[in-house]
Parts: structure tokens; sequence; C-alpha cells
């Protein structure tokens, strides 16, 4: 049986992953939790406020994805990059409701130079001078952009692997999986940390996730943030009708990461809305320890904040006012 002592290990295979996802779920979530006592407070949960800057009209073709221009069905109302100041300023407000860290994300394929790109230049140095982490996801980034985010002190790039070599163009064909390891690899070279997980419940198998698991856990160093995303189905989207899933698919995905990737803060993303209080506790005893929190995630509902409060209450962290980045 596979070992799982919390080293930090470069080298899982396939098989090995398959294998700890499959063991009986309370030897999974046990041995999940034990690593994660290991390697971090396991009464810490990091609050993350995320915040859509430029809304949809993305010509990638993402099947998952709302803020897709492919996808003509879905009902959402497109928004320009936002105003810096104005972003600050949610920010700010975020950071009031106990939120350490800002994720701005745009409905972008790539990042261009020019008047947008310097405005989230600004937006990173803002949110950086208010003392929190700044997480920014742009789409793809050439190296004379990583280089100036890096310099604004941006904390994080998140790019995510989404799922498995093997599956990802049955979600996406307008961009590889190459290309996604190419910004990846660009984003560490200028010293930036490495947000970068993916989706569960596409329609993949239990091999696809820990396929991309392997991808993950062979990155030297891990990724710092793993997010676990539940596929949010949405209306006017291929994958619309993919049934949720069942969440305990959810903890056992957080599991696997945890004991792949012992060091790495493995965040619970997309999909914490259709879980119930105590789901979601066993998410973070099976090694999640940072989650997406305020009313929306980029163009869907995020958990309730009062849930989050009675959540948060009930492991045992000091009540505070919840308040809504987007609210602001
Ligand atoms: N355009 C950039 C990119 O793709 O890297 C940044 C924004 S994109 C919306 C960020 C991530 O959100 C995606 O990589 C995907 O993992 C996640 N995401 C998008 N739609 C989702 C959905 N319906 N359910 C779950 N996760 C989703
Ligand atoms: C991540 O992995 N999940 C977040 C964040 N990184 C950018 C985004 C989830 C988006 C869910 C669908 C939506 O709200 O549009
Ligand atoms: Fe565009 Fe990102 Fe959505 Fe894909 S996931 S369609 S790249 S915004």
């Amino acid at each position: 049986m596979t070992v799982t002592d919390g080293t930090i290990r470069h080298d899982w295979s396939v098989e090995e992953i398959v294998g700890l996802h499959e063991l009986p779920l309370l030897e999974l979530v046990g041995r999940a939790n034990a690593v994660h006592r290991r390697h971090h407070d396991p009464n810490k949960v990091q609050k993350a406020s995320l915040l859509s800057i430029k809304t949809g009209g993305c010509p990638e073709n993402c099947a998952y994805c709302p803020q897709s221009a492919h996808h003509s069905e879905v009902d959402l109302t497109r928004d320009k990059l936002m105003d810096p100041a104005k972003v600050v300023a949610i920010a700010a407000t975020a950071k009031a409701a106990g939120a350490e860290r800002f994720c701005m994300g745009a409905a972008w394929r790539q990042v261009r130079d020019g008047k947008e790109f310097d405005a989230v230049i600004e937006m990173v140095e803002g949110v950086r001078a208010l003392d929190m982490e700044a997480c920014v996801t742009l789409g793809m980034l050439k190296p004379h952009q990583a280089e100036r985010l890096a310099a604004a002190g941006l904390t994080a790039y998140n790019h995510n692997l989404d799922t498995s070599p093997e599956f990802y163009g049955r979600i996406i064909t307008t961009r590889t999986y190459a290309d996604r390891l190419d910004t990846l690899a660009t984003v560490r070279s200028f010293g930036i940390g490495l947000c970068c997980g993916g989706i569960i419940g596409m329609g993949e198998t239990v091999r696809d996730r820990a396929s991309m698991l392997q991808v993950l856990s062979a990155m030297e160093p891990h990724p710092e943030s793993v997010p676990i995303n539940a596929l949010v189905p949405v209306e006017g989207t291929p994958l619309a009708k993919r049934p949720r899933i069942d969440p305990l698919e959810l903890v056992r995905m957080v599991a696997t990461a945890r004991l792949v990737m012992p060091g790495s803060t493995v965040r619970l993303s997309a999909g914490r809305s259709s879980l119930n209080r105590e789901a979601q506790i066993l998410c973070l005893v099976a090694g999640a320890n940072s989650v997406f929190y305020g009313d929306t995630l980029l163009t869907t509902p995020n958990a309730d904040i009062g849930e989050d409060a009675e959540l948060f209450a009930a492991i045992g962290e000091p009540e505070r006012a919840c308040v809504s980045a987007s609210a602001a």
C-alpha cells in the first residue's frame, strides 16, 4: 500500500493516485487529515474573495464556462474592464469582511499590452497596498507581462489545467494543454506563485481526475494553491445538463489532492454552494484549507454569506460580519 507520510514527492504515478482516491472513505480522509495536520494549522481556513473584473465575450470555447462567446444561449451581461479604483475599493471591503486574498478574473484568452493591462497592474498594486494577497487570472501570458505582474507584487497567477491531458480535448478545443503548461512555466520563471487546479463533474473518469493530479504533483515546486472546483452547470453552456456530483466525490478529490501535494493550499472553490455545512466541513477535515468567500464567484452565486458565517462559527472561528465583495 502506498505510503502517505507527508513527504513531498514529484513522482506520483497515476496508478498510485487512483489507488489513494479509491481507498475506503474513512481511511482516505483519515490519512489526508494526518498529512494536513503535519503541514498546516488544522484550524486555519483562508478566505479568498473573487471578483470578475472583465466579464463575458471570451473567444475560448471552454464547455463549462458561461463567459465563452461561443455559448450565445447563456444569459450573461458582458462588461468591460472595471475601473482600478473601484476594484481596490471592493478589495478593501472584502478585507474588512475577513478576506485575506483577493482574486481578480478577466474573461480573456490572453493578455494584451496597453491601457487595459496597465489598469490590471494598477489593481494588483492597489490590492497589495492593502496588505492582501493578490491573485489574477487573465488567460495566456507572455514573459514580459509576467515580469510586470511580478514587479507589481502579484502573489499568485491562477491558470487551471481543468482536467486530464486525455480528457482536455472534450472540453476545450481553442487552446491546447501545452499552451496551458507554457503559461504556467512562464509565471513560475518570474517567481510568481502558481494557483492551478481543475474541475470535477464534467463527465471525466476517476482516472482523469488522478491524471490531472499527477500533472500538478509533478510540478517542482507544487503549485502553492490548488483550486478544486465542482462544475457549476450553467444554462446555455454545453455542460448545462451534467448532473451535480455527489459531495463525497469532492471530499475524495480534496483528500487525494492533499495527499499528493501536502504543502499546498487546497482551495474548495466553485460548487461549494451545493454542499451542506457538514459536507463542507468534511472537505475541510480532508485537507481543504481555503474557500472563496463572498456572495458571487465570477458570474455565478457562491455559498450564502449568512450560511458561511454559521459555518465559520461552527468550526470555531471568531464571528465576523460577512460582507460580500461584490455587494460593495
Ligand atoms: N480566462 C481565464 C482562464 O480561463 O484562465 C480566467 C477566468 S476562468 C473563468 C477561471 C476558471 O474558472 C476556469 O479555469 C475554470 O476552472 C473555472 N470555471 C469557469 N466556469 C466554471 C464552472 N461553470 N464551474 C466550475 N468552474 C468553472
Ligand atoms: C478557480 O479555480 N475557480 C474560480 C477562480 N479559480 C477564478 C472561478 C470559478 C468560476 C465559476 C463560474 C462562474 O462564477 O462564472
Ligand atoms: Fe474564457 Fe476562461 Fe471562460 Fe475559458 S474559462 S471561456 S478562457 S473566461
